[in-house]
């Protein structure tokens, strides 16, 4: 078991038979988005950059709620197309979206009955974008999941976090959770047709009662609704690694790791820490190879424009996966775990070998397998040549390399 897979329910015996995450369990691959008010400072309060990731400002710099509140006045995304997200999302390859619907500064990008400080009350631009988000991701048969943070509100006097404007010692937590949190998942579960996913995030102290209560409200307004296993205390309905964090090995749950293409999850002028859509493409097949699903992250502009170096990455992805993509959906992890730069899944008697670096002359050495025959995902028609030697199964591929970022050959058994 990796430690860094934070633990759940899913552990118990009958992990990876809830029927429930059927459709997850072969989706793999999805867009996370962190959007809100930290996208106008991007990284830069006063002038000052501000060091860790974007949407921790308010904290890193210690705004007031006064101060910070202020944003909200300025948030006027005008760029903001729902259609244009999830287009690239469909794009890329991706099955599933999961936005920010209230990050730990508190900001909610719906219109909710429980507070003003939200995009239809306190902005200019006075449009519901999870509605809109809802709507697009309908039509073009997305699954739609939100982010809520649960424990940590800096602008809620009693949520968990900010100690700089209120009196830790003062708070009332559990209200919180029962008249502010309770609600407003309500209302994300009511109001915007059927929710795939409720991504809790940060438990820190909440309590099991409290997560129980969470997870049994999510479970009774929309029974199919999955919930990430960051509502902490063990509850959940499937693990999450830590961010970024991919396991060494095999996890026999259901797992998912968070992870960005920069280093920031919320926009940030100064992050151009890219990984490159090759890194993306191996990550992805590490990842699904070992039984995981990849929730790939963008931080959309304060105008609400996806950022070009992300939408670049992502549609090479998408090319990728267009060739590619019965290698990774709907597959289970394959037979060879653990060998260097060679990843496998597999599905309906076939063996998917993920070749990162083409070996020189094309030669391609394994463990023996009971296979029948070999040929490229991209281009069935060619049969390769197998021959066995030793405890070996040698397969002669193309000399040059089929594929840059990562040739899929095809094992039949
Ligand atoms: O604190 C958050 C962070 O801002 C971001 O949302 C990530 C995404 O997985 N989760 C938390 C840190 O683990």
């Amino acid at each position: 078991m990796d430690n860094a897979i934070r633990t759940d329910r899913s552990q118990r015996p009958g992990a990876r038979t809830d029927p429930r995450l059927d459709w997850w369990r072969d989706a793999k691959f999805g867009m996370f988005i962190h959007w809100g008010l930290y996208a106008i400072p991007a990284g830069v309060w006063n002038e000052e950059a501000i060091p860790g990731i974007g949407e921790w400002i308010m904290l890193r710099a210690r705004i007031p709620v006064a101060e910070y509140e202020k944003l909200a006045a300025a948030f006027d995304p005008v760029k903001f197309d729902a259609a244009a997200w999830v287009s690239l999302a469909k794009r890329a390859g991706q099955q599933y979206l999961v936005i920010t619907a209230k990050h730990h500064d508190g900001f909610c990008l719906f219109d909710s009955a429980l507070t003003d400080y939200d995009i239809v009350d306190a902005t200019p631009f006075k449009r519901d974008v999870l509605k809109e988000l809802a709507e697009a991701c309908q039509r073009e048969g997305i699954k739609l999941g939100f982010y809520y943070s649960q424990t940590q509100d800096w602008h809620h006097p009693d949520g968990d976090g900010n100690d700089w404007d209120y009196d830790e010692a003062q708070k009332d937590f559990d209200g919180y959770i029962h008249n502010y949190v309770a609600p407003q998942v309500r209302e994300l579960l009511t109001k915007y047709g059927p929710i795939a996913i409720i991504w809790f995030d940060t438990p820190k102290g909440i309590t099991t009662e409290q997560s129980q209560f969470l997870l049994d409200l999510v479970h009774e307004i929309q029974p199919a609704c999955l919930v990430c296993g960051r509502l902490g205390n063990g509850l959940g309905d499937y693990a999450s690694a830590n961010d970024n964090h991919i396991p060494g090995a095999l996890v026999d749950l259901d797992w998912e790791t968070p992870a960005t293409i920069n280093d920031t999850w919320g926009f940030k002028r100064d992050d151009h820490n890219w990984k490159s859509a090759r890194e993306l493409i191996h990550k992805l097949a590490d990842i699904v190879s070992k039984g995981g699903a990849y929730l790939l992250n963008v931080g959309p502009t304060a105008e609400g424009i996806i950022p070009q170096p992300s939408v670049e990455r992502l549609e090479a992805m998408g090319e990728w996966l267009a060739v590619n993509g019965e290698s990774i959906y709907g597959t289970r992890p394959g037979p060879i775990q653990g060998m260097d730069g060679y990843r496998t899944t597999q599905k309906d008697g076939k063996i998917y070998l993920h070749v990162f670096d083409w070996p020189q002359g094309g030669k391609l050495s394994l463990p023996k397998l009971a296979v029948t025959t070999a040929h490229l995902l991209a281009d069935p028609s060619q049969q390769l040549r197998m021959s066995q030697s030793g405890d070996q199964l040698v397969i002669q591929g193309p000399t040059a390399a089929p594929d840059l970022d990562n040739t899929v050959v095809v094992l039949e058994l």
